[in-house]
């Protein structure tokens, strides 16, 4: 089936991105899949009849499209080659670490750039098939950059808007990818291109001049080589701070989040990380820090305990396994130096965690650590500060991190490639005067309260034209 055949579909609104907001299980069943994206959209598309195109997460299905309330769902065909060649090759072991300043060394592969295009064309065939004559498709994230101008030339009517979840690096580094060029002018297929950060906004002008024939004369827009202005700008990612506000003041969680405490033994102090189990994240940074903060007797062991909840994630990608080994050997070897029997200093969990017990986790934490070596905006530190309207707790927060840019008056910022300024922030952080702390979290807790991802999802379809 394909455009050409079928004519326009009937949604005027659309969303493409590699996951759909439901996961399909293996009996054929649909299972919502919320994220902070789908929270964010799902009132807009269903308020539009709109339609979202993705893969429902499982290899070589064939499921049916079908409407959910108003949202079209709008299933991709992945084969498992293709699970392997453009989802865990191209996009997660080349675009991710070669995006993530090299943090991992990319690996490029001839066949997984061949997958990446062949399937960027089925998810472009999909979107041009369902979407009405003149309709805005919003195209998300590095697994589909290629989409806006597949998009574009099977479907000019369009309005086409891109947004990028992960930075966008500088043209030092992204000129080693093989495909640069194909992949700057997939880009400059769309109207709206959005980054989490100015600075990455900035380096996607500075490579499509200097690597494609399009020209970057005026601030904020590119002119793409077919003449067409391209507005290029920073979209800062957020959460839903209302909700995760309303949820840390429940009764409930502040019950929880004192239990916690006490099965923690009542320690001093509790340190918090929560991440995907992913090496730009820095867990290593934090626990080695610890370790030196732990062994100079800056803090005691027998007062403080690190919670690290590491989520599993990419497990068949290569780079993840080595680190997880890494990681575990780590926390083992803390927990050997510096635990007693009975009482760890450091508490691993390798499992997913229920958002209510993550919030009641926010809520015991005095001191929160986000210490990636790069990352997009970093939503945990956003949801962190969010469930602290009582004003406790405090952030330690890397400079590589979108979300600096937003809560850097408040966070200790660190370098996380520097383990002393790492190791005196959380020393900083964990003995700071009280009444500073509070004012350092309230002007966090009311930035990111303002800023929400309502804002942000509104913000970005304005600039598309969607009023
Ligand atoms: C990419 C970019 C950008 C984690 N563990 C559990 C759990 N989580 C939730 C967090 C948060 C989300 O997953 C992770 O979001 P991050 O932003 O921290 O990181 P990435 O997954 O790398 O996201 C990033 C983001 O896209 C959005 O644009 O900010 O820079 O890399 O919401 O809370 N949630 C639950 N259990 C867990 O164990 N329930």
């Amino acid at each position: 089936m394909s455009y050409a055949e079928d004519g326009p579909g009937s949604s005027d609104l659309l969303v493409v991105a590699n996951r759909l907001p439901f996961d399909l299980d293996a009996d054929g069943a649909w299972h919502r899949a919320p994220g902070g994206l789908v929270t964010a959209l799902e009132p807009t598309l269903r308020a539009r009849g709109g339609a979202w195109v993705g893969w429902p997460g499982r290899p070589d299905a064939e499921p049916e499209p079908f409407d959910d309330d108003g949202l079209a769902i709008r299933p991709v065909t992945i084969s498992a080659e293709e699970v392997a060649a453009y989802y865990e090759g191209f996009a997660n072991a080349t675009l991710w670490p070669l995006y993530h300043d090299v943090v991992a060394t990319p690996r490029f592969e001839r066949s997984w750039w061949e997958a990446y295009r062949r399937v960027n064309e089925r998810f472009a065939d999909a979107a041009a098939g369902a979407a009405a004559e003149g309709a805005t498709v919003w195209v998300q994230d590095y697994q589909l950059q290629l989409v806006p101008r597949l998009l574009r030339e099977r479907r000019p009517d369009l309005r086409i808007g891109f947004f990028l979840h992960i930075p966008f690096p500088p043209v030092e580094l992204f000129a080693q990818l093989p495909w640069r060029q194909p992949v700057v002018e997939g880009l400059l297929g769309a109207d709206v291109v959005g980054f989490q950060t100015a600075g990455g906004a900035e380096n996607f002008r500075r490579v499509a001049a200097r690597l494609t024939e399009a020209t970057a004369d005026s601030p904020g827009q590119v002119t793409a080589p077919d003449g067409r202005t391209v507005t290029v700008a920073a979209h800062p990612i957020s959460v839903d701070a209302s909700h995760l506000d309303g949820m840390a003041r429940d009764p409930d969680t502040a019950k929880r989040s004192e239990a916690l405490r006490h099965e923690l033994g009542d320690p001093r102090t509790v340190l918090l990380g929560v991440d995907r189990l992913d090496y730009t994240k820095g867990i290593d940074v934090r626990l080695q820090a610890f370790a030196e903060v732990l062994g100079q007797g800056r803090l005691d062991p027998a007062e403080t305990v690190l919670i690290q909840v590491a989520t599993p994630s990419r497990e068949r990608v290569e780079h993840y396994a080595e680190m997880r080994d890494d990681i575990e050997l780590t926390v083992g070897r803390i927990n050997g130096e510096y635990a007693s029997v009975g009482h760890p200093v450091v508490h691993y969990v390798h499992q997913s965690t229920p958002r209510e017990e993550l919030v009641a986790f926010f809520r015991a934490a005095d001191v929160m650590l986000v210490t990636p070596y790069r990352d997009g905006m970093n939503l945990v530190a956003k949801e962190y500060v969010a469930s602290r309207g009582d004003g406790g707790g405090a952030l330690v927060l890397s400079e590589f991190t979108g979300a600096a840019d937003e809560l850097g008056d408040g966070a200790f910022l660190v370098n996380p490639h520097d383990l002393d300024a790492v190791g005196d922030a959380i020393v900083a952080a964990a003995t700071q005067d009280p009444e500073d702390a509070r004012a350092r979290m309230q002007r966090m807790h009311d930035q990111v309260l303002e800023h929400d991802v309502e804002r942000w999802a509104a913000g970005f379809l304005e600039a598309l034209g969607v009023g």
